[in-house]
């Protein structure tokens, strides 16, 4: 953290950005940290990959976040958040020439520690919540908006204060984040209950396609490209499906394939463990990561080879630990 913030401190022009298909945590980090960074004399520009999908545009300043490289102004150092390799980012990585400093602020376990200051911290719940740490340490106070933006960063990382990156400090730092006059039940219906009936039916749709394994430990959703056309559904309104899959009893390993909506022959899989099982480690295999119980990778093949190929390597790598803890 210390290095972290010697290279704020140093410098005065800041782009800031996350991974690709931004999200709760990725939106909410970001947000907050032009806010300090502005707050601390500086300038920031908050850039990505992708645009904030439809659902998260009710979040203060969001309309701020650009996807337009070409409009980049000069800037001598980079907040990358909530990115366990510069890949993630994607376009964006176009922009880190050799002068810019890179900042690395994630809570990735496979964070590839990219970058010339570097904080990781896998035992943190969001990126929100080292953001929140950064306000604290700079003694700089925060607005309302920024406590908003950081409580759903950690929300919606947590799956409402459900996985076990929920700890103690989360809770305490979400409750000071109430402080600011936030209301959990207006929060959690902003978040969680603005859906449409597509969505609904694109969900139905979805679980249409459970299946679980022979032993019962792995569950799987797939969404396909003809499911979104027949829906009319975006595919950012997925976020959260696999647990559905994740929450049957028995199941160790959640997955939810996804066809890649602009480029054919890709697929997106994601992963979620429940126990003592490692989907760090799965992902990791096919060039991905992530936490030891939320993952993913992105893999080229047709859904069906992809479902073949990943399947295999979690009957593989649970069969694995089942031997060794027999040991
Ligand atoms: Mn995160």
């Amino acid at each position: 953290m210390e290095k972290v913030i010697q290279a704020i401190k140093k410098h005065k022009k800041f782009i800031i950005t996350a991974h690709i298909n931004l999200e709760g945590d990725s939106i909410g980090s970001q947000l907050a940290m032009k806010e300090l960074l502005e707050k601390l004399g500086k300038t920031a520009l908050i850039v990505d990959n992708d645009l904030v999908p439809d659902h998260y545009r009710f979040l203060p300043g969001s309309k701020d976040i650009s996807n337009r490289l070409d409009r980049v102004p000069d800037f001598d150092a980079a907040v990358v958040l909530d990115c366990p390799t510069l890949k993630r980012i994607g376009r964006v990585s176009n922009l880190l020439t050799k002068d810019k400093t890179v900042i690395n602020i994630d809570h990735h376990i496979s964070n590839e520690k990219f970058g010339d200051a570097i904080w990781v911290d896998p035992e943190a719940s969001s990126a929100g919540e080292m953001v929140y740490l950064l306000f604290k340490k700079f003694d700089v106070e925060l607005s309302r908006d920024a406590a908003l933006v950081l409580y759903i960063a950690i929300l919606t990382d947590t799956g409402s204060f459900n996985y076990d990156n929920t700890t103690g400090t989360t809770h305490k730092i979400a409750g000071e984040l109430l402080g600011y006059g936030l209301k959990p039940a207006t929060v959690s219906e902003d978040v969680y209950d603005r859906r449409s009936a597509t969505d609904i039916s694109f969900l139905g749709l979805v679980l249409s396609t459970i299946k679980v394994n022979k032993t019962g430990e792995v569950a799987y959703l797939e969404i396909t490209n003809e499911m979104l056309k027949t829906t009319g559904a975006d595919v950012a309104k997925s976020e959260g499906f696999v647990n559905y899959a994740r929450s049957i009893e028995g199941v160790k390993v959640a997955v939810i394939f996804k066809e890649e909506t602009k480029s054919p022959g890709i697929v997106n899989v994601s992963f979620r463990s429940k126990g003592d099982a490692d989907v760090n480690v799965i992902a990791s295999a096919f060039g991905g990561g992530g936490h030891v119980k939320a993952s993913g990778c992105v893999i080229a093949g047709s859904l069906s080879d992809v479902r073949t190929k990943v399947l295999s390597k979690i009957e593989e790598t649970l069969s694995n630990g089942r031997n060794n803890s027999n040991r």
